[in-house]
């Protein structure tokens, strides 16, 4: 039974000690909650470290044990490995860089190897508890090498990985020692995921300059293996943000607050301890808010709740200590006997009083200098039951790219951050729910759950595509085995592309003439009553007619569009039907769901998928990516796809190799196939073949939709040679000639 592996740097479960021993505490983190109905599914497992150094083997035993009963498997980490794999290379280095504060990075070869080391000791648990067949998705910036030793474990495993935080620019990913690596680590993936468009463009661009290896549609190919690029944005667990914050015990938190906090309008912050999320930048803006606007002094209050986290890191101490005093400062400077301008807690809160707060709140905060994507900002608006409230989010956080009916702020602009909260806190009414109207129903939509399946389906996607583009070189052996079908066969198709295939490419089109050897063999071909020889080619009628028309064969020329039989006159080949919707129309909703704001028009003839509504950027890239997925699908379809202003379009009408292999299949009924073609457009020729033809690609770059490969055109000619020599000429041609 095939089994899905989840991997991340913790698990989703804390083991703490105790005066009373280990105790075992479940994370309320939105990635446990994601995936949880997938790691506790029947046989499937979550391997992670589980948050405490434990020495002991009769204490491991303990933890692996119950563990065990919730699907997780724990990684033991000592001490050192802690030092240089958790808070050294993976938050000392990975961190700042991927945060655009390189200033903070260390570069410590020691660090280095505690984290390829620890990569490969997270390897070795996994391959304890996996199989070839099971799918293993790795998560986050800690674990970057770990899909590149998977592969080499198991080359045909499906491993999908995730990254959390942002991927930066190329020019910074260009200062770690350590980049090719590190990267070529991730492509170890069948599928890597981000949460926005241009992390992925990033990480794409860095692979090209710093791997020389190229892209095409968030497709890279690492050593004849396709590995899909793409974004999925992470959700919430909706029902729970939104349940919590109506629930009694939450609303008994809110009467409480609201006594002590009088009428003072609240603008909440919430974040862990860290110099990516702006706190101090935050402060600094409330404090210019109260001497900008002093009529808001006595009204409002800055609830900031600041989680304690990764403190024994300098830049943490030092942050820490500047919110301390700046807190102090403003407070002192502009309280009243009455009054508090900020409520700061540095804790964690449990989920009910948080849900109070967000439901308390009228503004949020979140002014993140980079997030990968902050579901703070998700779980206020999901709380926001009655749809007033206003969300002030910072441009740099991954979920500005999804909810732009936010106030969207530039966190480095403290200026236009008070603008902001003057703006919020003086919102009208029917502004406010319009507002959180539209962001409501795209976080209620697109949830943590609508991620993971997104996830684990494009993953399944990114196999079928590879398993679709594996070729088989035609040998010996296959080449013997071919030939004895040939020779056993009553009614024999051969459909050879030209240029490429049968004749090599000249600059000049015009002088790829037939030299004498091919003519030779494709009259020999001819001459077996057996065969039918049909040249596909897109060229057009009139240069196949001069150079091969005086020979038994059949044509297919301009790509499907002309057709001639050997005995017959040019005619053209045209068809109209709608069938082909039912299959389309699945694929384009598959994109609707992953952008945002498209949509789905459907005309008499034809389908549009129409993205002016879209994120500007992701909705061009899925437009491309689409128009590639509708090619690869629609070209046996008889279809066209046409690229318009913000649309895409599908239509019935086009005409090509496929569709026209395809009518010689239907009416000649051959027991045995051969095709051979080298380019795009032959793809659509073996696409439409069954399953017994020998199908073959030309070139050095085997991926193709055909069965088998040969090098060249020359190999090509061996091919056609053996086929002549057992073929057997018809007694009344052998008398003619
Ligand atoms: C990384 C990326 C990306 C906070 N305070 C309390 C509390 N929280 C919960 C929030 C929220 C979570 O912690 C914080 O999530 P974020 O997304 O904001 O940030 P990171 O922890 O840095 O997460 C980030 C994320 O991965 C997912 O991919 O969005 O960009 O940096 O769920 O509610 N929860 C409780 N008490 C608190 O006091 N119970």
């Amino acid at each position: 039974m095939s089994r899905t592996i989840i991997v991340s740097n913790r698990l989703p479960t804390k083991v703490n000690r105790t005066d009373e021993g280990l105790s075992f505490t479940p994370s309320e983190g939105g990635l446990a909650t994601g995936l949880g109905s997938i790691y506790r599914a029947e046989g499937n497992l979550w391997v992670g470290w589980p948050g405490l150094v434990v020495g002991d083997e009769a204490e491991r035993q303990q933890v692996t044990r119950q563990l065990r009963t919730d699907s997780m498997r724990p990684v033991f980490l000592t001490n050192d490995e802690i030092e240089g794999f958790y808070e050294g290379f993976s938050n000392g280095t990975l961190w700042p860089t991927f945060h655009y504060f390189s200033q903070y990075a260390l570069y410590d070869e020691q660090m280095w190897e505690t984290y390829v080391a620890v990569n490969q000791k997270f390897c070795d648990a996994v391959l304890a508890v996996t199989g070839p067949d099971d799918t293993i998705w790795v998560h986050d910036y800690q674990l970057l090498l770990l899909p590149q030793m998977l592969r080499k474990a198991r080359p045909d495993s499906s491993i999908g990985f995730f990254l959390h935080i942002p991927f930066p620019s190329h020019e910074i990913i260009r200062a770690l020692p350590w980049r090719a690596q590190l990267l070529e680590g991730m492509l170890g993936a069948d599928l890597i995921g981000f949460h926005t468009f241009g992390y992925m463009r990033h990480f794409l661009s860095s692979v090209a300059q710093i791997l020389g290896l190229p892209s095409q549609h968030g497709v890279v190919e690492v050593e004849h293996r396709t590995v899909l690029v793409d974004s999925f944005p992470m959700g919430i667990d909706y029902e729970r943000y939104s349940t919590a914050a109506s629930s009694p015990e939450a609303q008994d938190h809110v009467v409480h607050y609201r006594e002590a906090l009088r009428d003072s309008r609240v603008i909440l912050s919430i974040d862990r301890l860290d110099y990516t999320k702006g706190i101090a930048q935050r402060l600094r803006a409330f404090e210019l808010l109260l001497n900008r606007y002093p009529e808001w002094c006595g009204q409002v209050t800055l609830v900031m709740v600041v989680v304690p986290s990764r403190d024994q890191v300098e830049q943490y101490k030092a942050l820490k200590e500047e919110i301390d005093e700046l807190v102090g400062r403003i407070n002192a400077s502009h309280r009243t006997m009455s009054w508090t301008p900020i409520q700061y807690f540095y804790r964690s809160l449990p989920l009910h009083e948080l849900a109070a707060l967000y439901s308390l709140a009228e503004v949020a905060l979140v002014t993140p200098i980079r997030d990968g994507m902050n579901l703070v900002a998700k779980e206020f608006v999901a709380s926001k039951a009655d749809l007033h409230g206003v969300l002030i989010l910072s441009e740099r956080a991954g979920t500005a790219r999804e909810l732009s009916d936010a106030i969207l702020i530039n966190p480095s602009d403290t200026s236009q951050l008070v603008e902001a909260l003057h703006q919020a806190l003086t919102m009208p009414e029917n502004e406010q729910v319009s507002r959180m109207t539209n962001m409501q129903a795209l976080v209620k939509k697109y949830t943590v759950y609508h991620w993971a399946n997104l996830f684990m389906d494009r993953l399944a996607h990114s196999k079928d595509l590879q398993n679709a583009m594996a070729t088989t070189t035609l040998d010996h052996e296959i080449l013997e085995q071919m030939l004895q079908e040939y020779t056993a066969a009553d009614k024999r198709l051969l459909l050879l592309d030209y240029d490429g295939t049968l004749a090599p490419f000249t600059d000049d089109p015009q002088r790829a003439t037939p030299d004498d050897d091919l003519i030779q063999v494709l009259k020999e071909l001819a001459a077996d009553p057996h065969n039918r020889v049909v040249i596909i080619s897109g060229r057009d009628r009139t240069a196949l007619q001069n150079w091969l028309g005086h020979l038994p064969i059949n044509f297919i020329a301009e790509h499907g569009v002309w057709l001639k039989k050997a005995d017959s006159e040019w005619k053209l080949f045209q068809t109209m039907n709608n069938e082909w919707k039912a299959q389309i129309r699945p694929v384009l909703e598959q994109y609707v769901n992953r952008t945002t704001g498209s949509f789905i028009e459907e005309k008499e003839y034809s389908l549009v998928w129409h993205y002016r509504r879209a994120d500007n950027q992701q909705g061009l890239e899925r437009a491309r990516e689409l128009k590639s997925h509708l090619t690869f699908l629609a070209a046996n379809n008889d279809l066209q796809v046409l690229d318009g202003n913000k649309v895409i379009e599908i239509k019935t009408s086009g005409i090509n190799k496929g569709t026209a292999a395809a009518r010689w299949i239907a009416g000649y009924h051959p027991d045995f196939i051969f095709t051979i073609g080298d380019d795009r457009t032959d793809e659509d020729t073996f696409r439409a073949m069954p399953p017994t033809a020998y199908s073959v690609k030309v070139g050095v770059m085997p991926r193709s939709l055909a069965r088998f490969h040969v090098d060249d055109t020359v190999d090509v000619r061996r091919v056609l040679h053996a086929m002549a020599k057992v073929s057997v000429p018809a007694p009344a041609a052998e008398t003619n000639e």
